[in-house]
């Protein structure tokens, strides 16, 4: 019973399935001209705000609210601390508009309350290449969640401020990702976690001793190399231009269509930011691209430890080198940077070759949605050729 999503075009669970249904859009067409000019109302001593990503202090206080609000775990262990650069990479992509960075404030205060963010990406879905928003960073301050501004932020906020926002720029359609099940996934994703630093994530409870194991035994089935072990793996440079993606994302069934000003933007190297490493050949050409992103999590109530270094793969590219062999290149690449576990979905061709390098199956669900636009099929994971941060 989803008195909000119910209400909203997005397929729904109750619909039955047809042979008959084709992909399409479910609201009747709109133009811009149909586009209400005036923001959607607010509880008295609430008001919408454009947060200039820019402006160091405007995001301090998008961090501090993510920080201090954002997703947890489901035992509430650990919360996502996006750091300040990675929020800066994510929320400022070519093209992006400042208005889809969207805040909420107390007036009489200024304190920042809610956020919900959107940026522009063309996406296929099967046959059809929509320009969408990837809508992402959902967070109200917990202590207004359930309360009157809860149902009025949600609903006026992501299925109406946020969507008369981006219809202002004549588009129709969103991509977003949950952890919670809504109406109605296009896929359902399993997240998949290999320990890098096993001491350190016993100790903090995201993993524990497994049966009849020692802590050397384990130190020693995790234990990496130092260096990749693939001849010509190097950092990603700007001068680079991975042709390779594009090429390979045409064999999923939702992928994102990046132009060579996207992938530059998307995978240039930053420092616990986002890795990326290609393999050169010896005569120049690029044969393989392997990339993951940082994504810390704060430890909740840890005497030793405040703080959990995840990497979490990005896009990659096996060609030359097989995947297995890239993979554990990117596990080794990680460990030296020094991230404590490598997250994974089973999207791509993942599911077959996470068990061979230790990757142990997680409790967490990805789930991906699309608004405004219905697939015949729901998607196998292994068909999503999507990342959203
Ligand atoms: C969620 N994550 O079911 P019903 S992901 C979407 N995404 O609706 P409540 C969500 N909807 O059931 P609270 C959602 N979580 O009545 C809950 N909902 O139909 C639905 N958490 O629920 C929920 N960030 O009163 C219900 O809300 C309705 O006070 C109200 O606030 C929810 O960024 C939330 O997990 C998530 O900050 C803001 O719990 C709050 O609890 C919070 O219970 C921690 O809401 C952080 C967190 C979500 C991360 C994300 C993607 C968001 C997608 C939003 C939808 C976009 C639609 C497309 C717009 C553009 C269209 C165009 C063109
Ligand atoms: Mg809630």
């Amino acid at each position: 019973n989803y008195a909000f999503w119910g209400t909203q075009p997005v397929a729904q669970f109750n619909e039955q399935p047809s042979t008959s249904v084709s992909d399409g859009p479910i609201d009747k067409p709109k133009t811009v001209a149909d586009v209400r000019k005036e923001p959607y109302g607010l509880p008295q001593n609430f008001e919408w705000v454009t947060c200039n990503i820019d402006n160091d202090g405007e995001l301090k206080e998008i961090y501090e609210l993510l920080s201090a609000h954002y997703v947890e775990d489901d035992d509430n262990m650990f919360r996502f601390a996006y750091s300040r650069e990675f929020l800066h990479w994510a929320l400022q992509p070519p093209g992006y508009k400042a208005l889809w960075h969207c805040g909420v404030r107390v007036s009489s205060t200024g304190k920042l309350v809610a956020f919900i963010s959107g940026i522009p990406a063309t996406v296929r879905v099967n046959a059809t290449s929509l320009k969408t928003v990837e809508i992402n960073f959902l967070c109200v301050h917990k202590k207004l969640r359930h309360k009157r501004l809860a149902p009025v932020l949600i609903k006026a906020s992501t299925a109406t401020e946020i969507t008369r926002r981006v219809n202002l720029h004549d588009i129709w359609q969103a991509v977003y990702t949950a952890g919670v099940l809504l109406p109605k996934p296009v896929a359902e994703c399993q997240y998949w976690h290999r320990s890098l630093n096993p001491k350190k994530l016993i100790s903090i409870g995201f993993s524990r001793l497994a049966p009849r194991m020692t802590m050397a035994r384990t130190l020693k089935l995790y234990k990496l190399p130092k260096q990749p072990q693939t001849p010509g793996m190097r950092q990603m440079e700007a001068r680079d231009v991975a042709t390779l993606l594009a090429a390979y994302l045409k064999d999923y069934a939702i992928a994102p269509v990046l132009d060579e000003e996207e992938v530059r933007h998307w995978l240039s190297y930053q420092p616990d930011v986002v890795h990326t490493y290609v393999v050169e050949a010896p005569d120049g050409r690029l044969t393989d691209l392997l990339s993951f992103y940082t994504l810390p999590s704060s430890v909740i109530g840890n005497e030793q430890y405040d703080n959990l270094k995840a990497a979490y793969m990005f896009y990659t590219v096996p060609a030359a080198t097989p995947l297995p062999q890239l993979m554990n290149d990117a596990l080794i690449l990680a460990h030296a940077t020094g991230h404590d576990v490598f997250n994974a979905l089973d999207i791509f061709e993942n599911e077959k070759i996470l068990k061979e390098l230790k990757f142990g199956i997680g409790d967490g669900k990805l789930r991906y949605y699309l608004f405004n636009w219905r697939v015949a099929q729901e998607m196998p994971s292994n068909k999503v050729g999507l990342i959203m941060l």
